[in-house]
C-alpha cells in the first residue's frame, strides 16, 4: 500500500515512520512530505533511503492513505486536496476533530463509525487518548457523571523547539530561543496552548470536548485544567471520576486490566505506579493509584500515563490505517 507521510521529519513524523515499520504495516511505497526547504533531502525508512517530496508531487502520486502531523494549517489547505485525489487522510492536527461530519477515532473505542465515505479522518489529541482509553470501559460499566482532570504534560507535546529550550535551562545555557513565556526547567506552566474561550486553554477545551465526542455521550460533565511540567516524554494525568453508579474497587482493576490496550500499575506497598519516564516509547496507557475518593459517594480517584507521540498520536494514527485495511475500508 502507498502511503504519504506528511509532516516526516517533526517529532510525530518520525515516530508514525518508525511505528508503521515496527507494526509491520504493509507500506508497498512511502511517501514522505516535509517542507519546502526538507525537499530533495533523504529520511531512512526500513533501512533504505526515502527522498521527500513537495505536498503537490505527494497529491498527484495517488496513495491509498496519507497520515498528517503537520499542523492545523496545513491540514485545512491540503487534507481536503489529498482527500480529492482519492488519498484518505487520517489528520493528527485539531484542525478536524470537532466537525460534525469527520470521524474522531480511537480505534479501541469507536472505529466502528467508520465507512467508506470517510475520507479525512481525526485523530484525537495526545491528552484526550489516554484519558478516554480509560474513561471508556469505565463508563460502560458504572456510567459517567462527571469527570475532573488535570494534566502534567511533557515539552514534546509542544514540539522540539520545546525540548531545546528545556534541555538548554538544564544545561544552563541562556542563548536559547523561549518557546514558552517562563523558564520550563524547575517549573510548572498551568498554560498548555494559548488561552481561548472563558480563560480556559485551547487544550483545556480539547480535553472537555473530544472525549463526548469520541464516547458517543455528552451526558456527563468535565472540567481540566492542563500543565506543562518539565517532562520530555510522556504525559501525566490525575482524574477524579464521579459515577452514576456504585463500583467496586477490584472490578475496576478487574476492567481495567481485561481493557485492550490499557496496563494496570498499581500496587502503593511495592511504590508501583505509572511514571512518564518508563512510558516513553510504549504504546500502552498505563493507570495506577487507583482508590476510592472518599469525600463523595460513587467517586474515584486514579492517574493516567502514557506516551504522547505514541499511542497519543503516531500510534493511534497507524492503528486507524489498520482498522481501514483490515475491513476493507480503503
Ligand atoms: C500538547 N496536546 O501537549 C498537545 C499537543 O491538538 O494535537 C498536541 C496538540 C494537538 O501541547
Amino acid at each position: 500500500m502507498k502511503i504519504a507521510v506528511v509532516g516526516a521529519t517533526g517529532m510525530v513524523g518520525q515516530i508514525m515512520l518508525k511505528v508503521l515499520e515496527e507494526r509491520k504495516f504493509p507500506v508497498t511505497e512511502l511517501i514522505p512530505v516535509a517542507s519546502e526547504k526538507s525537499v530533495g533531502k533523504k529520511i531512512i525508512f526500513k533501512g533504505q533511503e526515502v527522498e521527500i517530496v513537495s505536498m503537490e508531487d505527494a497529491i498527484n502520486r495517488k496513495s491509498s492513505i496519507a497520515l498528517f502531523s503537520a499542523g492545523g494549517n496545513i491540514s485545512l489547505e491540503f487534507a481536503p486536496k489529498f482527500a480529492e485525489a482519492g488519498t484518505i487522510v487520517i489528520d493528527n492536527s485539531s484542525a478536524w476533530r470537532m466537525e460534525a461530519d469527520k470521524k474522531l477515532v480511537v480505534p479501541e473505542i469507536n472505529a466502528d463509525v467508520l465507512t467508506k465515505d470517510d475520507k479525512i479522518i481525526a485523530n484525537p489529541n495526545c491528552s484526550t487518548i489516554q484519558l478516554v482509553m480509560v474513561l471508556h470501559p469505565l463508563n460502560k460499566n458504572f456510567g459517567l457523571k462527571r469527570v475532573i482532570i488535570s494534566t502534567y504534560q511533557s515539552v514534546t507535546g509542544t514540539g522540539k523547539n520545546a525540548v531545546d529550550q528545556l534541555n538548554a535551562e538544564i544545561r544552563g545555557d541562556k542563548q536559547v530561543k523561549k518557546v514558552y513565556h517562563y523558564d520550563i526547567f524547575k517549573n510548572a506552566l498551568p498554560q498548555c496552548d494559548v488561552f481561548a474561550d472563558d480563560d480556559y486553554t485551547k487544550e483545556e477545551i480539547k480535553l472537555m470536548t473530544e472525549p463526548k465526542k469520541i464516547l458517543g455521550d455528552d451526558s456527563f460533565n468535565i472540567s481540566a485544567t492542563a500543565v506543562r511540567v518539565p517532562v520530555q516524554g510522556g504525559h501525566s494525568e490525575s482524574v477524579n471520576i464521579e459515577f452514576e453508579n456504585e463500583f467496586d474497587l477490584d472490578e475496576i482493576r478487574n476492567i481495567l486490566s481485561n481493557t485492550p490496550g490499557v496496563v494496570v500499575l498499581d500496587d502503593v506497598k511495592n511504590n508501583i505506579y505509572p511514571m512518564p519516564l518508563y512510558s516513553e516509547g510504549k504504546d500502552e496507557v498505563f493507570v495506577g493509584r487507583i482508590r476510592r475518593d472518599f469525600s463523595q459517594p460513587k467517586t474515584l480517584n486514579l492517574w493516567i500515563v502514557a506516551d504522547n507521540l505514541r499511542k497519543g498520536a503516531a500510534t493511534n494514527a497507524v492503528q486507524i490505517a489498520e482498522y481501514l485495511l483490515k475491513n476493507d475500508l480503503v
